[in-house]
C-alpha cells in the first residue's frame, strides 16, 4: 500500500500547478463546466428527501434516457468513469482471453490499460499524418489469427476514418470499439458517432466539456447489449437471489447523475463558445510556419473538446517544449496530451509500434503536439498573450 509521504511526492511531481480559487489569474488546459449551485441544492434536497443515493436512482434513468435522445442511440448507459466503460466494452464482445486487440499509443493511458486489465494484449499501431487517429493501413499490417478487435480512439475528437476500419473489421471479422472520451455530441455525415461500431465509450470527468465530475458512458447501436451491460456494471447481479456473470461495480450516483442531468443544459452553450474560440485561435495561429493547427472537416460536427496545434521545430524554429514554457512564464498551461505515448510508458515500452512507413509517424507527432487552453474562461488577453509568444 502507498504511504501518506509516496502519495505526496507523487502529486508533487505533477508539473501543472492546480487551480485553488476563482481569483487564481492562470489559465488551464481545462476548466470544468459547473452548474449553477441553487440549481443542484434542489436536487440535493431531492435526493436527500427520497434517502435514494445510487443504484439505479430515477435521476440516474432520467439522465440515461436523455443522453440516449441526445446522442441518437438505443443504448446509453452510464458508468462511474470512463475507464470502467471501457472496461466493461471490452467484456461485452466476450474476446478470446489473451487475444489481440489493435489500438494506437496516442492516447491517454486507459485506453491500453483497459485492453489488459481484460487479460488481452494490446497492440499498438501508427496514426495518420492527418488527424493522429489510428491509421488503418497500419491495422491492416498488424492483423493476425490472434486479433480479436480493434479500439480506436477519436482523439482529441478528430473522428476516426470509420468507412475504412469498419471495412477492415467486416473483412477480418473483428469487433470495432471506439473510445470516444473526447467526441461527446459529435456527428459524422450526420449520424451521431455514439452509434458508430459495435459500442463506443465517452468520459464524463470534469475536464471533459460535457462531464459529471467523474462518469462516462457506454453506448451501443444494439437494444439488445443492454441487458448484458447492465449486468457487466452491477457485478453480475441480477436480482435479489441471482449473480449470472462476473461483473464489476460501474455505477453512477444520484448527485453526479443530478450534474450531469444540469450540465447538458449548459453544453450547447459551452460548445458554441468554443467553437468561437477555436475560430480566434485559428485567426490567431494560421499562417505561422511550422504550426499545424487541426481544422474540421466538413462533414464532422466537432464536440469542441480540445483544440491542437503541432510545432514543427524544423520549420518553426522552437521546438513544442520550448513554447510551453514561454506560455507557462505566463500562467497560462497547456497541455502535452498525449506524450509520453503509450508505447513510452514502463508497462509497454517493450511493445512495437507496427506503421506502414519507415518509422512511425507517431514518434514525431508526439514530439509536437500541445493542446491549448480551451473552454470559456479563455478571454481575449489570454488569446493575445499566446498570439504574442507563438508569434515572436
Ligand atoms: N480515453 C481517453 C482517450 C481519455 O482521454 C480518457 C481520459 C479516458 C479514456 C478515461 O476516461 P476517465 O476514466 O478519466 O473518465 C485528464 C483526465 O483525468 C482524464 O479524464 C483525461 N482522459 C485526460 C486526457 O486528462 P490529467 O492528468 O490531464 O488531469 P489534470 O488533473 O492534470 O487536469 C488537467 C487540468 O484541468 C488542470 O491543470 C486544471 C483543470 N482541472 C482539472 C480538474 C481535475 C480543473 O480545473 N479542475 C479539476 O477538478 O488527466
Amino acid at each position: 500500500m502507498l504511504g501518506n509521504n509516496h502519495a505526496l511526492k507523487i502529486a508533487s511531481q505533477k508539473k501543472t500547478p492546480k487551480p485553488n480559487n476563482t481569483a487564481d489569474s492562470s489559465l488551464y488546459v481545462s476548466r470544468p463546466l459547473l452548474p449553477d449551485l441553487s440549481r443542484l441544492q434542489e436536487y440535493l434536497e431531492q435526493i436527500w428527501a427520497s434517502q435514494w443515493v445510487t443504484n439505479n436512482g430515477s435521476l440516474h434513468i432520467e439522465l440515461e434516457k436523455r443522453l440516449s435522445n441526445k446522442l441518437k442511440v438505443p443504448t446509453a448507459m452510464l458508468f462511474n468513469n470512463g475507464t470502467i466503460g471501457l472496461m466493461v466494452a471490452l467484456k461485452l464482445f466476450d474476446l478470446p482471453s489473451g487475444s489481440d486487440v489493435i489500438t494506437t499509443p496516442m492516447t491517454f493511458a486507459a485506453t491500453a490499460h483497459s485492453i489488459s486489465w481484460n487479460g488481452l494484449k494490446p497492440v499498438f499501431v501508427d496514426v495518420t499524418e492527418d488527424n493522429l487517429t489510428i491509421d488503418p493501413e497500419a491495422v491492416e499490417a498488424a492483423i493476425t489469427a490472434n486479433t480479436s478487435a480493434i479500439l480506436a480512439v477519436h482523439c482529441y475528437g478528430c473522428i476516426c476514418d470509420h468507412e475504412a476500419l469498419s471495412a477492415i473489421a467486416r473483412k477480418h471479422r473483428l469487433k470495432l470499439i471506439y473510445d470516444a472520451a473526447h467526441a461527446f455530441g459529435s456527428t459524422l455525415n450526420g449520424q451521431s458517432i455514439a452509434t458508430l461500431g459495435g459500442a463506443s465509450v465517452f468520459s464524463f470527468h470534469a475536464t471533459k466539456l460535457f462531464n459529471t465530475l467523474e462518469g462516462g458512458l457506454l453506448t451501443s447501436p444494439n437494444a439488445a447489449d443492454q441487458e448484458t451491460i447492465y449486468l457487466l456494471r452491477n457485478f453480475g447481479i441480477r436480482d435479489e437471489e441471482q449473480v449470472v456473470s462476473v461483473g464489476i461495480n460501474g455505477k453512477l450516483n444520484e448527485v453526479q447523475s443530478a450534474i450531469g442531468l444540469l450540465n447538458l443544459e449548459l453544453f450547447e452553450d459551452e460548445r458554441l463558445k468554443r467553437r468561437a474560440l477555436r475560430g480566434r485561435y485559428l485567426e490567431i495561429l494560421k499562417g505561422i510556419d511550422g504550426v499545424i493547427v487541426q481544422e474540421t472537416p466538413d462533414n464532422v460536427d466537432n464536440s469542441e473538446q480540445y483544440f491542437l496545434v503541432r510545432i514543427d521545430p524544423l520549420v518553426y524554429g522552437k521546438t513544442r517544449d520550448d513554447l510551453k514554457v514561454a506560455l507557462e512564464a505566463k500562467k497560462i498551461y497547456a497541455r502535452k496530451y498525449f506524450h509520453p505515448i503509450c508505447t513510452d510508458y514502463e508497462c509497454y515500452r517493450e511493445y512495437p509500434i507496427i506503421s506502414v512507413r519507415e518509422r512511425p509517424y507517431v514518434e514525431k507527432a508526439k514530439k509536437e503536439v500541445l493542446c491549448l487552453p480551451f473552454h470559456s474562461g479563455v478571454e481575449n488577453r489570454h488569446l493575445q498573450i499566446v498570439r504574442d509568444v507563438f508569434r515572436r
